[in-house]
């Protein structure tokens, strides 16, 4: 099957150039067929979206949220169509893609009831007679730029919450795999004023100019840092607030732990989820020097035993990568690492089919200075450090660029307070891998992120304009 939509206005532009997408998995087989968007038709997109989000602020609060509700209703019952495109164009297994939807569905549900919570507040006034309020309103007109990674779970992040809170939204899906949010968007179709839910198609220079469009009210985008940067970099021309979240070089302290086994379960699971190509994934393992050759051992029997092919397959669990760009970039990273003298204990072969495959890889000997304990590499590549003192670890684990999540095992008090005190990130786990609740703030810092989380209580901020009110009788 390939996916194909058509030319639609105020739904999919995509009036230019042919581009296809392929199954990474075979790549010689087209998954999706789309035209580019002109750059000569934003304007029109931009107006549209201006008429639809001035009709849809009007819409009492509680009405879009049920209306927004029921497209999620129509995701949710779609689950199964919606699952085989993120499979086919990104190469993820059936099981991983419906488990990307259901829980992009509870973040969803979670920012539509944050909605219906209070928008302002009373506030005491300094004069006579003045009655002084906060009070939010929609910020307008929203553009989402969004990668590969997660075809639904990244969009619906943003469009669920923006449209709760009264906004329209131009999503531009990566250009590797749009089927989804293609899919999610016909499905929108009659619950939203028209140009409310508008797709655009193609890669950076689309990004770039719906990104610097002065019509954007709010910029939103996930993605790497320089292309993070660029966006900034367009927002700011025209004022607009933005939304980064960027990459992460995610370390978990291996200090103690009660049940080593489970432990390694754990730091296996966060390094592999989503083939290793999520930005919470766990790409570094910090372990205290006397559990070094246990820790060793034992993630490397796990990698051993990963089953790696075709998604779709059953009884597969890690697919390829998700397109050939990222394969040369992930196999360009495991080569830096073997010239810089990082030693390789698994993932020496990476042939599993004619796909863009990578065996889960694990690197020891690793020191803090090499490229592979300080870039992103986003596959199945974990690199083991070793300490041997908490300020050490704590040294090593915040030494990078990035701050997006880190994970800890200890059951020592003191060790975790100063894990969660003085770990260098946004998100902080204890006792497990970085895997997050539907309710909580996404959250990076340093150069994983930029602006309000997209899900949590604090998305308002970007989501909406704060308004100061005096009214005077
Ligand atoms: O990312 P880009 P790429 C990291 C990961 C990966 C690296 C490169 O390390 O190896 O980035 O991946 C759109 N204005 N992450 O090249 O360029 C582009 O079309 C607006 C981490 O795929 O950031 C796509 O839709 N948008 C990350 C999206 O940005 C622009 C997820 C991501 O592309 C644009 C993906 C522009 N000027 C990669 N130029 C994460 N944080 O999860 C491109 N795009």
């Amino acid at each position: 099957m390939t996916y194909s939509f058509d030319q639609r206005e105020g739904l999919f532009w995509m009036g230019g150039d042919i581009f296809e997408t392929v199954n990474p998995a075979q790549p010689d087989t087209v998954a999706g067929r789309y035209g580019e968007t002109r750059t000569e038709d934003l304007d029109t997109v931009f107006a549209l979206a201006r008429k639809a989000a001035n009709e849809w602020a009007a819409t009492p609060g509680l009405q879009r949220q049920a209306l927004t509700e029921a497209w999620l209703n129509l995701i949710e019952d779609a689950v199964e169509g919606i699952a085989h495109a993120i499979t086919l164009e990104m190469g993820k297994t059936l099981g991983d893609a419906r488990g990307e939807i259901l829980h992009s569905l509870k973040e969803a549900r979670f920012a539509v009831a944050e909605a219906s919570r209070p928008i302002g507040e009373v506030m005491p006034s300094a004069r006579a007679g003045l009655r002084n309020m906060t009070m939010r309103r929609p910020r307008g007109v929203i553009v989402a730029s969004t990668p590969w990674n997660y075809p639904v779970l990244t969009p619906l992040r943003k469009l669920a919450p923006a449209f709760a809170h009264g906004n329209a939204v131009i999503l531009k899906p990566s250009e590797v795999s749009p089927a989804a949010a293609c899919l999610m968007a016909e499905l929108a179709v009659g619950f939203f004023p028209h140009g409310l839910f508008q797709i655009v198609f193609g890669a950076g220079r689309v990004g770039a100019a719906i990104t610097g469009h002065p019509g954007a009210d709010g910029v939103t985008f996930t993605g790497s840092v320089a292309t993070g940067k660029a966006v900034y970099a367009a927002a700011a021309r025209n004022l607009a607030e933005v939304q980064l979240e960027l990459g992460g070089k995610n370390g978990i302290i291996v200090h103690d732990a009660d049940d080593l086994d489970a432990c390694i379960d754990e730091v296996v699971a966060g390094a592999l989820e989503n083939g290793g190509q999520r930005c919470t994934g766990i790409s570094r393992v910090l372990v205290q020097r006397k559990l070094a050759g246990a820790v060793e051992e034992g993630i490397a029997a796990r990698m051993n035993r990963v089953c790696v092919g075709n998604g779709m397959e059953a009884g597969v669990e890690m697919g390829p990568m998700a397109s050939q760009a990222h394969f040369r970039r992930v196999e360009a990273a495991i080569a830096a690492g073997g010239t810089e003298g990082a030693r390789r204990v698994t993932g020496h072969s990476n042939k599993a089919g004619p796909g863009y495959f990578i065996r889960p890889t694990l690197f020891a000997d690793v020191t803090p200075g090499m490229s592979l304990a300080r870039e992103e590499v986003f596959g199945p590549v974990l690199s083991m450090l070793t300490y041997d003192s908490i300020d050490e670890a704590l040294s090593i684990l915040n030494s990078v660029d990035y701050g997006l999540s880190a994970a800890l095992y200890s059951n020592r008090n003191d060790v975790v307070q100063r894990f969660v005190t003085e770990a260098g990130a946004g998100m902080l786990h204890v006792n497990h891998q970085s895997s997050i609740d539907a309710n909580m703030p996404f959250v990076g810092i340093k150069y994983s992120g930029v602006g309000a989380p997209s899900i949590g209580r604090s998305a308002i901020n970007f989501h909406t304009t704060e308004h100061a009110v005096y009214i005077k009788s």
